[in-house]
């Protein structure tokens, strides 16, 4: 660490700058050995805030060289202006003036890759959070709005394409051989939207017609190897800037959108006004080599990252505290998208079970904080699950209690009074409150108050006065700093069912689901002329991110699999009763006895298979078993090898059971078509892979049948099923088509980033690599520590996913983890800190586990230069 002790930053704290800047001019000089920046700024004085006397202007800088300072064309003394490792403080005499700024960096040197760098041959950015104070002294905070413009300077041999924000606006040939372009921003925005490539890149076009009939030309920037793989990506954009003129009646604003795919990123992509980077796997794909999930998310991140031009760039945030404005928002946005592009209820089970296995632990685990926290010590430690999907969630609700209308005139309202500001949640609950006349003074605690509220419900009916009730009653368990919580407003959606598995009306309008406005610790809600005892279905549809706990039977929960209308308490049903079953096996493992499965289980899997009327992306959902991990968020504590063990038994014992209706399901579904990633297509694919890996787990022939399907696959979704299925598989016999297999894929896609990815990752995974198998992968070629697409396909999987392997009893899966957070803590200290998350959350574990996990986050601790991102991890765990 720089410092003894990193400061904390808090909200209550906040305060408008003492200047703003109006216009910043950047010039970019790009050279092998350094880059030179000038950044030429218009300041003025924030006339708002009261001062006895100009103060300094004190800019944010790290890791940089200053070469020189002017203000209005004067050149400053050093004497004169102060520099530390984080500011330059520079003396101010005027209310107004031109601050000159020229400094010296090195980005083939920033392996942080924040501010500017390398990736292989090219030259990128990453501003968001605080990149940019790594390009130039600056206000590098986003109430800051500037119009920008860049000229960049470079080689046109080595770099032939090279952009930035706005329009191209000059262009020239220089007499040393160089090149000069130049762009310019119309729109002001923070620093962190500026973003600047230069490379030997190829481009592959297209445009669209906006609304208003403005023609705007699309772009798509790679690596000339990567052209055929441009299609999807472009075709997405082209669906989401359709879709937010029809559901949102926001057009786009410039006359280009480039995107540009880098190798080397920290995350998915990055919303630059008109000028979106890219990491290759979110962005890149072509039937050959991605899979259906890969064109799904591409999908969905392009038009997350394009919808952020109006929920992120038009409206921004004032600080950061306020990221989820922007963040939860805008995943609100895309998985609308995705919901009407696809399955809507498949799209809203997979996102609230990834909500509930990867969110929950996050609320209850030592980093826990509220959707709009209230402090930090490294800003880029708070783009979690919890700010953006727990803040999705938390705008979903708000988009139920106001309806869809509703919504529309509040979202119009938050842009149209907005437009060009940088602005707060309270701003965004104020447009919705606004216009709509409703109260949601409760509903803000949402923003304040961290953790995950548990919803206890218990009925009862009243046959002679046709009468049933409900008793709700919420609480939510401390979190760090939140000893003491205040009941939340809760929209619990809640239907009736008949023994019959019909809805019954719930109101002389005759609805069959009714949205309870739970706002107190307790409350109790009356149900008139029901005429037998129903089963109640609740939280339908995932009506608010919270637990819930109801007695259910496991006859009841097998009753709800196959009547329950609500698609998502249906899946969930099947989920509950799994999770019922699974735990009894965990603690029949513990106790050393004989696995006995209950026969319940595999009679509801076997009328989903014979008898359920189902779309297949549904059956598909309903078959799988709950993930290890979503067992383990169930446990009062985690014993992750029983949990494995467990949960390997069912699979087993249900492909065993019922191998002749999933050798039917999966012969009806192996239509041999020509790849197109639509959603029907998709559906069918990945029934037929579930079934293949139930197939597999039944016998030899299995086994065959995913050879087979590996080597004659059309493209790589089913391709990449059979291997991971064999990769797992038990037998000699798959071990050595495994084998096979890898050492072909291999040779095939040596070249291909985005293919060894999926191979390194495969193999992470398997259940048969071992802690030394990972090692040995470490020292292949196909690794680079400087790559995190690299490092979270390997040591991420690995240490999220084999937990047979990870957790071995003697702690070296632990240490090494801490060994690699050690090595980027230096390297790269964002993936440092999030690649640690599995072992901040050793309370959880058994007592064994617990302490060895403890033993390494002590280690880090006492590293000298720990980063701030990573202590402010280790620090937390350890409280
Ligand atoms: N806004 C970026 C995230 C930046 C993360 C920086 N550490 C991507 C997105 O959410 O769209
Ligand atoms: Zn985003």
């Amino acid at each position: 660490m720089k410092d003894a002790q990193p400061r904390t930053i808090y909200l209550k704290d906040y305060q408008e700058p003492d200047y703003w800047i109006d216009q910043t001019d950047l010039t970019f000089r790009l050279g092998e050995d350094y880059t030179d920046v000038t950044a030429v700024l218009q300041v003025r004085l924030n006339k708002n805030k009261q001062h006895e006397h100009l103060p300094n202007l004190v800019l944010d800088g790290t890791d940089m060289q200053l070469l020189s300072v002017s203000i209005d064309n004067q050149p400053l003394d050093s004497s004169l202006y102060s520099l530390t490792t984080e500011n330059l403080s520079l003396p101010v005499n005027a209310e107004q003036f031109t601050a000159t700024i020229n400094t010296r960096i090195k980005p083939q040197e920033n392996t942080s890759l924040e501010g500017l760098y390398r990736s292989n041959d090219m030259f990128c950015t990453q501003c968001e959070a605080e990149g940019f104070r790594k390009i130039t002294y600056y206000l590098d905070r986003p109430d800051v709005m500037a119009k920008f413009s860049t000229t960049i300077i470079a080689d046109p041999k080595k770099y032939p394409v090279m952009l930035s924000n706005g329009n191209l606006i000059a262009d020239e040939n220089l007499d040393d051989g160089l090149r000069k372009v130049k762009w310019e921003d119309p729109f002001k925005k923070p620093c962190y939207l500026f973003a600047l490539v230069a490379g030997d890149l190829a481009c592959v076009d297209d445009e669209f017609i906006t609304h208003s009939g403005r023609k705007v030309a699309l772009k798509l920037f790679t690596e000339a190897t990567n052209v055929d793989k441009c299609e999807h990506a472009l075709l997405s954009l082209k669906r989401a800037m359709k879709w937010d003129e029809e559901v949102y009646g926001r057009e786009y604003d410039l006359d280009i959108f480039m995107i540009v795919a880098v190798d080397h990123f920290n995350m998915g992509a990055m919303e630059n006004k008109g000028l979106n980077i890219f990491n290759s796997s979110c962005v890149l794909a072509k039937p050959e080599t991605a899979t259906d999930g890969t064109y799904q998310r591409i999908e969905a991140i392009v038009a997350h990252e394009y919808f952020h031009n109006w929920s992120g760039n038009r409206v921004t945030c004032r600080d950061w505290f306020q990221l989820s404005l922007k963040e939860g928002f805008t995943v609100f946005r895309d998985a609308e998208f995705s919901a009407d592009m696809n399955s809507r209820p498949v799209k809203r089970i997979e996102d609230a079970n990834f909500l509930r296995t990867m969110q929950f632990p996050e609320d209850a685990g030592p980093t826990s904080h509220p959707v709009r926290p209230a402090s930090y010590i490294e800003i880029s430690n708070f783009y979690t699950l919890t700010v953006y999907e727990k803040g999705a969630e938390v705008v979903r609700m708000i988009h139920n209690i106001v309806g869809k209308e509703g919504f529309r005139k509040g979202s119009d309202l938050y842009f149209s009074r907005h437009d060009g500001q940088a602005v707060t949640t309270e701003d965004f609950v104020k447009a919705m409150e606004e216009a709509n006349d409703v109260d949601l003074a409760l509903f803000r605690r949402w923003y304040t108050q961290s953790g995950t509220p548990v919803v206890h419900v218990s009925d009862n009916y009243d046959a002679a006065n046709k009468r049933y009730t409900l008793t709700v009653k919420q609480n939510c368990p401390p979190t760090p700093g939140q000893a003491e919580k205040v009941p939340f407003h809760i929209p619990f959606a809640v239907g009736l069912i008949d023994a019959l598995g019909n809805d019954m009306p719930l109101d002389e309008q005759g609805n069959t689901t009714l949205v309870l406005d739970v706002k107190e610790a307790e409350q109790t809600f009356t149900f008139n002329n029901i005429s037998e005892q129903p089963l109640p279905s609740l939280a339908r549809d995932f009506s608010a991110p919270v637990k819930v706990e109801y007695p259910y039977t496991r006859d009841q929960l097998m009753f709800l699999m196959s009547h329950d209308n609500d698609g998502f308490n249906r899946w969930d049903a099947g989920q509950k009763l799994a999770v019922d079953i699974i735990k009894e096996l965990v603690e029949q493992q513990r106790a050393g006895m004989t696995l006995a499965l209950d026969e319940r289980l595999v009679t509801a899997y076997k009328s989903l298979l014979t008898g359920s009327s189902l779309d297949k992306a549904m059956l598909t959902k309903m078959l799988a078993l709950p993930s290890e991990d979503y067992v383990a968020e169930e446990c009062d504590v985690i014993y992750p090898l029983s949990i494995h063990v467990a949960r390997d038994f069912v699979r087993r014992t249900l492909a065993v059971k019922l191998h002749k209706q999933f050798k039917t399901c999966f012969d009806a579904n192996n239509t041999q078509k020509a790849y197109q990633p639509t959603a029907e297509d998709i559906a069918e694919r990945s029934l037929k892979n579930i079934c293949l890996s139930y197939l597999t787990l039944a016998d030899e022939q299995g086994i065959e049948l995913s050879w087979q399907q590996y080597q004659q696959a059309n493209n790589m979704t089913d391709r990449f099923s059979a291997l991971s299925i064999l990769e797992n598989a038990v037998s000699v016999k798959a071990r050595d088509y495994a084998e096979q297999a890898l050492a072909s894929f291999y040779q095939q896609w040596q070249r291909d980033a985005q293919m060894i990815e999926q191979w390194l990752s495969v193999q992470a995974g398997g259940e048969y690599t071992d802690l030394e198998k990972i090692q040995q992968l470490m020292q292949h070629n196909a690794f680079d520590m400087k790559n995190p697409n690299k490092v979270r396909a390997l040591i991420g999987v690995f240490a999220n996913r084999n937990k047979v392997h990870f957790h071995r009893d003697d702690g070296a899966g632990y240490a090494f983890l801490a060994d690699q957070v050690l090595v980027l803590n230096r390297l790269n200290p964002q993936m440092a800190s999030r690649l640690l998350t599995p072992i901040t959350r050793w309370r959880r574990y058994d007592e064994m586990r617990g302490a060895l996990m403890k033993e390494q986050l002590q280690r880090i601790m006492k590293e000298k230069d720990l980063s701030k991102d990573v202590y402010e991890i280790v620090s937390k765990s350890l409280k």
